[in-house]
């Protein structure tokens, strides 16, 4: 079977960039080497956390509770955040430093007020699928490289969601930011590796091409 490689790039947006609501430190840092990543790819799909204001991993959604708490919802554990990227805002838009004319794709996420999604695959109910494991097979990609944000959240969940549903996965470890809230990003490495995710740099991937 012939292999076909596609780029995922997670949520680059104002709000996990310093300044933004849920800054992600370095964020802003990553957008033009995963430009140059991305022109050695036929197929690029974004992703965009894209929440309504009265989105369950809002803090200000449950009184009495702080940002960073965590709390426990029908689906399992949810980490509260403060608002972010609420859909139509500039704090949800992908960051001006961003330049991939040529994605195909942009898939957002987190658009239902009672369940997050991390994930570009699968939904926190880890029951309602988004989509995107339909379009990359109907176009034949067997392969993909994860980069963006954030290295232990959302790039995390993707890319273990995208090893379940078959696909060939590498993490280009630095084009990703991480949180890092109580030891995630070790967390999320170890938890990554063990799930069959391989970790890459983006100089050996280029090397390769
Ligand atoms: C993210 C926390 C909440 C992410 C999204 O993109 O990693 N993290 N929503
Ligand atoms: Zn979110």
């Amino acid at each position: 079977m012939q292999k076909k490689a596609a780029l995922l790039v997670i949520d680059l947006q104002n709000d996990f960039c310093p300044g933004g609501a849920l800054a992600v430190p370095g964020g802003d840092e990553i957008a033009p080497l995963i430009n140059s990543l991305a022109r050695y790819f036929d197929d690029v799909v974004l992703t965009q956390d894209w929440h309504p204001a009265d989105h369950t991993s809002f803090a200000a959604n449950h009184p009495g509770k702080a940002a960073f708490d965590t709390i426990q919802l029908p689906y399992g554990p949810q980490v509260l955040w403060p608002a972010h990227c609420v859909m139509g805002t500039l704090g949800a838009a992908l960051v001006p430093g961003l330049d991939i004319p040529h994605a195909g794709l942009i898939l957002r996420k987190g658009s239902h007020s009672s369940i997050d999604s991390y994930s570009g695959f699968l939904e926190a109910d880890r029951a309602t699928p988004t989509g995107l494991a339909g379009y990359l097979r109907e176009r034949s990609i067997t392969q993909l490289y994860i980069c963006g944000l954030a290295f232990d959240f959302c790039v995390r969940w993707t890319a273990e969601d995208a090893v379940q549903a078959g696909f060939e996965v590498w993490v280009v470890e630095d084009a990703c930011r991480a949180i890092d809230l109580q030891g995630s990003s070790a967390k999320a490495r170890a938890a990554m590796q063990n799930a069959g995710v391989k970790l890459t740099k983006s100089q050996d991937l280029l090397q390769s091409h």
